[in-house]
């Protein structure tokens, strides 16, 4: 989930004054591409029918049996362990993995030496993050999590078409997250275990972010044409994955593409303990803005997006607090060891300046709401109940209220937000007729080395 850079990052004076496009050269894709190793399990081919993962979903049933009985059951029953997931994903992962060990995700060294003395960091504070990203159980279920968005995306990335609208699609990709982590999230409560960590995210075109569909609005169907960016979460006690990929149909979108990911590898190669936050958008927005895109005989320079950011993520919270642009910048922040970072980059054929679209993406219950408020409006105070027993401070949509049986609660959400609560997310647009694409993943900044908890062999 992109986090909306700082005002003094999307000042629409800094446009002509900084324009980085005049000094890019324009030239072909480098090319350079990071290995993609260090996830065994990936790349399995699908050839486990149907019926033998599902009767396995029913013969080794662990997690949460509540999570189930809505599910649609297997026809006959089989002792065979299912070993693949299904299509959609239904098989939770703990029947995946009966050992419980979950995989690693890539690994990568860190580029420099990291010199202990010029740490800046109280020594007690290191202390505490560096034991925090060394604890197996942790590392397990984040990197449970992460596997949950490989399988979860795999079938995204093979099932999705066009013609299909983008309820089905942000449904379906829930449902495959939900029924893997083995929790529906119906009863107070187990959203906060294990569950999205943010609104499904499908955004086409020239909607950069931030879009996810609502219930009662007109059914929007993915194009041919389109460019969809597709962004969701997955979290296990509050620490999110926070991956993102770029879906199209059509080659000629290939290069704004090819764009991006080099952009979002080329900050993830240069992330690193003591790393200046500047030198990490320095290097992101020279990989993007070496690229160009031709649609319909017209060339386009690929432009990094200002209004938006890369960032780390703490327990239930997103967007922690540190910003990495994707515009060169002189933030002399440091990235510091024990830190988690979601390294996205977003990249457009139009102006790289977002503007508020119409309509709702999330509400989150904003990091610094008290726990106790007085609401006059009884509807605003059982509306809060409700987010503090499912979502605490977990970003959410209304798809995510209505599947709770939570109905008519707008005038209690806008009393919650005009007393500043609850904070609203909107859609993020660039100019009408561009396009655009993002790439994100999910990184560690581990003592010995950076895990990219969520690489894949897709990106
Ligand atoms: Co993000």
């Amino acid at each position: 989930m992109g986090s909306k850079s700082p005002e003094r990052d999307g000042q629409k004076g800094q446009e002509n004054a900084n324009d980085p496009v005049e000094a890019s050269s324009g030239g072909m894709p480098r090319g350079e591409h990071l290995a993609t190793d260090g996830d065994g399990t990936l790349g399995d081919s699908d050839e486990g029918d149907d019926d033998e993962a599902n009767s396995a979903a029913l013969t080794n049933q662990t997690t949460n049996g509540n999570s189930q009985k809505k599910r649609k059951r297997p026809k006959k029953k089989s002792k065979k362990k299912a070993n693949k997931q299904s299509s959609p994903p239904r098989v939770p992962l703990s029947q995946l993995f009966p050992q419980g060990k979950y995989p690693t995700g890539q690994i990568q060294n860190y580029q420099v030496d990291v010199d202990n003395t010029s740490r800046t960091t109280a020594e007690e504070i290191r202390y505490l993050s560096r034991r925090h990203l060394e604890d197996d159980a942790f590392l397990n279920d984040y990197r449970k999590a992460a596997e949950i968005h490989r399988q979860v995306r795999k079938w995204t990335q093979e099932s999705v078409k066009p013609g299909q609208t983008l309820t089905d699609i942000a449904v379906e990709i829930e449902d495959g997250v939900r029924a893997l982590l083995g929790n529906a999230g119906l009863e107070p409560g187990d959203s906060l275990k294990a569950g999205m960590g943010f609104p499904t995210g499908l955004s086409l075109n020239n909607c950069v972010a931030h879009f996810t569909p609502n219930p009662g609005q007109k059914e929007i169907i993915l194009q041919s044409k389109d460019v969809m960016k597709v962004d969701f979460g997955v979290h296990i006690n509050g620490w999110i994955v926070d991956s993102a990929f770029t879906m199209s149909f059509d080659p000629v979108y290939d290069n704004l593409l090819a764009a991006v990911k080099d952009a979002t590898n080329t900050g993830i190669k240069n992330a690193g303990i003591d790393v200046r936050i500047s030198d990490v958008s320095a290097a992101i927005q020279e990989a993007m803005e070496s690229y160009e895109v031709e649609i319909g005989q017209k060339t386009y320079p690929v432009k990094a997006v200002r209004s938006l950011s890369g960032h780390d993520i703490k327990q239930y919270r997103i967007h922690g607090g540190k910003s990495i642009p994707f515009i060169k910048n002189s933030d002399q922040t440091k990235m510091e060891e024990g830190e988690v970072f979601a390294i996205e980059t977003f990249g457009s054929t139009g102006r790289g300046y977002l503007h508020d679209g119409v309509g709702v993406y999330g509400y989150g219950k904003s990091y610094n709401a008290p726990a106790r408020v007085s609401l006059p409006l009884a509807s605003a105070r059982s509306l809060y109940k409700t987010i503090n027993e499912n979502f605490g401070t977990i970003v959410f949509c209304r798809r995510y209220l209505d599947r709770l049986g939570i109905d008519r609660y707008l005038a209690g959400m806008n009393s919650l937000v005009s007393q500043g609560i609850v904070d609203v997310y909107e859609p993020l647009l660039d100019v009408k007729g561009s396009y655009s694409a993002q790439y994100e993943h999910t990184i560690l900044l581990r003592e010995s080395n950076k895990e990219i908890i969520s690489r894949g062999d897709d990106y």
